[in-house]
Order: structure tokens, then C-alpha cells, then sequence
């Protein structure tokens, strides 16, 4: 999947794209019951919310099949490369649950700010792009962006190690009001199957989740293969240690796993 050059130009204007319905029902449908499956397991790589619900899973791609199918797929690393003009590993793969009546809130941050200060990644050459699992909706904590924020480069932040069960480098209210009465806050939202990739320099976040429909979404944090990261301090399931290019699977594998070889195997 190649963006065109408007896609391109709204990607570096905005900082983010949302695709609507790039995959199949099949293919999200399968993705969906390995995520629940996962969840129920019991493995370092799945963390909880306070209230014990799952909040992510990490390194999927690594375990399960699907997902490392996913993670190689064509119509997420082409985009990916297009924007960085060279080849992508996985620094981190993650499903984020936001889970009904339980997931909580994901504090103002840019992931750039993460990634430099705890993982030692020397530029901003990587980002995120998302695959909607459920409906994402106004109301079960979506993720909401605060459009061209990304222009401000990487901005003071401090280490949130309470807030939630996952630690972050957050903006403080003051900066966040500035960047909103630039930019607002869009909050893309639709079908599962959407895509959304945004730039690591982009300030972000979510609300907590008290509805009864979960929100499930997959991001994976690709980056330039020449912007490796030097000084990494978390496990290697956060930030990995793979810098090995990553070379896309065949057009249509997930749906033919989906369709075909996930039934077989059950
Ligand atoms: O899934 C969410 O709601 C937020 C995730 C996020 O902000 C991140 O992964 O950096």
C-alpha cells in the first residue's frame, strides 16, 4: 500500500493519517479473539491495570502468529518506509486494551520523548501506526491527538511512575493548553480495520474507558533501521533489540491465516 503524494503531504502537515477499512473482517475478526486469548494468559509481556484488567500486551509478533503477521504486512510497513525513505525494524510491538468499564487513561505525551530518554533513540525516525480492533468510538477512549503539535520537536517532560501502571514522560498541563489553543484535539474514531500513524513527535493521549465496549487497538513503533536505538534501559520485549530490517509477507497472508491455516490449526 503506497500513499499518495496528498496522503504524504497531510501526513507531514497534520502529523497523523487515518485510513479507514484497510482490513477485512476476517482478518480483524481473527486478530480480535487472539488478543482476548492472550489477555487470559499469564506471561511478563501482559500488563494489568490497577483494577487487574489487561492494559497491553507487548511483543505479540513474537508469540503469535497472527500478530507476526501482522507485523510484517505490507500495508503497514510501506507507508512507514515511504515517510522515512529507508527500511524499518520493530522497536516495539504493543495491544492496547482499553478495556470496558476498566482501562484507564493514557496521560499527554509525545512517544518520541519515551524513546529518546529511555531507550537512547537518536531522532525522531520512528512512529507508530495503529490498527483499530473494535469500533473505536467518542465514548470508549479513543485516542485523541492534538493536530501539527509535532512541529514543536521534543518538548520538557516529567516521569509519570503513578498515574497509571505504566510509566510514561508526560507534559504538563500548561504545555498541552498552548499546543490545543494551536491545533484542538481530533479524536479519530470508526470501524475495525482502520489505520492511524502518527508522527513521534506528535502529542497524544486517551481517557479512561467506563463504557461496555472494549477498545482494542495494535501499534507498532517502527523505526528507521540507521536510527537504532544506543542506550536502551527496559526489557528487550519494549524495546527490542532486533534491528534486523523487517521484510514484509506476501499480500494476503493474514487473510489466508484468518480464512484458512488458523481453522486448520484448531
Ligand atoms: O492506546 C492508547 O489509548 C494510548 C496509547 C499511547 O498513547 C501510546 O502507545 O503511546
Amino acid at each position: 500500500m503506497q500513499l499518495t503524494p496528498a496522503q504524504l503531504a497531510q501526513f507531514h502537515h497534520e502529523g497523523f493519517l487515518f485510513l479507514p477499512e484497510v482490513f477485512a473482517p476476517a482478518e480483524v475478526a481473527t486478530l480480535r479473539a487472539e488478543a482476548e486469548t492472550l489477555y487470559r494468559s499469564d506471561r511478563p509481556e501482559i500488563w494489568r491495570e490497577k483494577s487487574g484488567a489487561p492494559r497491553t500486551a507487548f511483543a505479540a509478533h513474537t508469540y503469535n502468529e497472527a500478530f507476526r503477521l501482522l507485523g510484517a504486512d505490507p500495508r503497514l510497513i510501506m507507508p512507514v518506509e515511504q515517510v522515512f525513505g529507508e527500511k524499518l525494524y520493530m522497536h516495539q510491538f504493543k495491544i492496547n486494551a482499553k478495556a470496558a468499564f476498566d482501562g484507564e487513561v493514557w496521560q499527554w505525551h509525545q512517544d518520541y520523548g519515551t524513546w529518546q530518554r529511555d531507550d537512547g533513540m537518536p531522532e525522531p525516525r520512528a512512529m507508530n501506526i495503529a490498527v483499530f480492533l473494535d469500533t473505536v468510538m467518542p465514548i470508549n477512549g479513543p485516542l485523541m491527538l492534538v493536530p501539527r503539535s509535532h512541529r514543536h520537536g521534543t518538548l520538557a517532560a516529567g516521569h509519570d511512575v503513578a498515574t497509571t501502571s505504566y510509566p510514561l514522560w508526560t507534559l504538563d498541563h500548561d504545555t498541552v493548553r498552548r499546543l490545543v489553543a494551536d491545533g484542538g484535539i481530533v479524536a479519530p474514531t470508526g470501524a475495525p480495520g482502520g489505520v492511524l500513524m502518527f508522527h513521534g513527535n506528535l502529542v497524544h493521549g486517551s481517557a479512561g474507558n467506563i463504557t461496555p465496549y472494549p477498545r482494542k487497538i495494535v501499534y507498532l513503533t517502527l523505526n528507521a533501521v540507521s536510527n537504532y536505538i544506543r542506550t536502551p534501559t527496559r526489557p528487550a520485549w519494549i524495546a527490542h533489540r532486533d534491528f534486523a530490517p523487517i521484510e514484509p509477507v506476501a499480500a494476503g497472508a493474514l487473510l489466508d491465516y484468518a480464512l484458512h491455516d488458523r481453522v486448520a490449526a484448531e
